[in-house]
């Protein structure tokens, strides 16, 4: 059985050595680790064996199963390495950090973020940090967002156990921390720490027990934008979210704002886009956001007198860049397939 062993081991060395291709990689596998190999085999002739020399036996097949697996590991990584340097057209060092640099290629939802934030830089909006756990006050109370309403329910919003305890987050006793739903409880940590006059942005994750389809997905990205001064009204709100669509899609799309219930904003409304290229979505009003003028008890939550007045808004990013780029279904931007991002040939710093 040992020396059956070992041969088995001589032959897959042979065998991973000779691999030059994914397609050829996979057959080798399938040859020794796969549900028909040899080591499965080996497995079944463990029966005609003699109590006594199980154990050794037993033994010399995992090292054997696992210098398999190692062999195969590093054959795949060098595989890997030589598709990169296909692609990229240069040498690839896997061993460097890509920290701080999104090289030639940037995910197309870091890209759309990016644009968003420079765009309305010049509007003199500047990021506003927030965090993905937080308590129930900040993601509903303090936005005017009562137990009743259903996107406090627990098939909506995700909610950690009762007795969870998260270093500096603090909450009351009666509060549960949640995954942010959306980027909006960055208005309440950005007023409570600032007084007017206000104009941020805060793009980030949120989470949502949402079912999976073309265009939802359970954690996504928002960008969520406050600007707080004297006399504000509609009209700046609109302008500002113009100024943002026309610089970042140009004239291609249709947009409309429909009047809508968020309870934290009033007037409320939301924001939709059409465009004629956009594939399964052709020609259909595609939701891209919510907006409206703060509403006065999200200012009294923050200590702000009643007469202030502001406006926020919160984008889906992944909605944009769906329209941006022709994307068509919102998996593919997390299945991080090299032949989809592969077209995101964008240069950044
Ligand atoms: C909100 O989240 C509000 N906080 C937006 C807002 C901010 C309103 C400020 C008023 C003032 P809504 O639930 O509609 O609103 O989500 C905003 C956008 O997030 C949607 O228009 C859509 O573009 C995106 N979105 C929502 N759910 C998903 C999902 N499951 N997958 C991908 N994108 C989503």
């Amino acid at each position: 059985m040992v020396e059956r062993i070992n041969e088995i081991l001589e032959k897959a060395k042979t065998a991973v050595g000779e691999v030059s291709s994914r397609a050829n990689f996979e057959g080798v596998k399938a040859k020794f680790l796969g549900q028909n190999g040899a080591l499965r085999e080996l497995m079944k002739s463990m029966t005609t064996v003699a109590a006594e020399d199980k154990p050794a036996v037993g033994q010399a097949i995992n090292v054997c199963k696992v210098e398999i697996e190692g062999m195969l590991t590093a054959k795949l990584l060098e595989i890997e390495i030589r598709e990169a340097e296909a692609l990229l057209g240069k040498k690839v060092d896997p061993t460097l950090s890509n920290h701080g640099s999104c090289g030639i290629f940037c995910h197309p939802l870091t890209k759309i973020r990016t644009q968003i934030t420079e765009i309305l830089s010049k509007l003199g909006f500047t990021v506003a940090d927030g965090t993905e756990i937080e308590t129930e006050w900040f993601c509903f109370d303090a936005l005017n967002t009562p137990q009743s309403h259903p996107s406090r329910n627990e098939s909506d919003t995700f909610y950690f156990p009762d007795d969870t305890i998260i270093e500096n987050v603090s909450k009351n006793s009666s509060e549960r921390y949640v995954l942010r739903a959306h980027t909006s409880t960055v208005q309440i940590r950005t007023m409570l720490k600032n007084r007017p006059p206000i104009r941020v942005l805060s793009p980030g994750t949120v989470f949502r027990r949402d079912a999976i389809d073309a265009t939802h997905f359970p954690s996504f990205h928002q960008c969520e934008g406050l600007a707080v001064e004297d006399g504000m009204s509609v009209c700046d709100l609109k302008s500002t979210l113009n100024f943002l669509f026309t610089e970042l899609i140009g004239e291609g799309c249709e947009t409309r704002m429909r009047p809508s219930f968020f309870p934290f904003v009033s007037p409320g409304f939301e924001v939709d886009f059409k465009s004629k290229n956009l594939g399964k979505l052709s020609n259909k009003w595609i939701e891209i956001g919510g907006c409206g003028m703060v509403a006065p008890s999200v200012f009294r939550n923050c200590g702000y007198e009643d007469n202030a007045s502001g406006f926020a808004f919160g984008v889906g990013i992944e909605r944009l860049a769906m329209l941006f780029y022709g994307v068509d279904d919102i998996r593919l931007f997390f299945q991080n397939d090299a032949r989809f991002l592969k077209q995101f040939k964008v240069s950044m710093i």
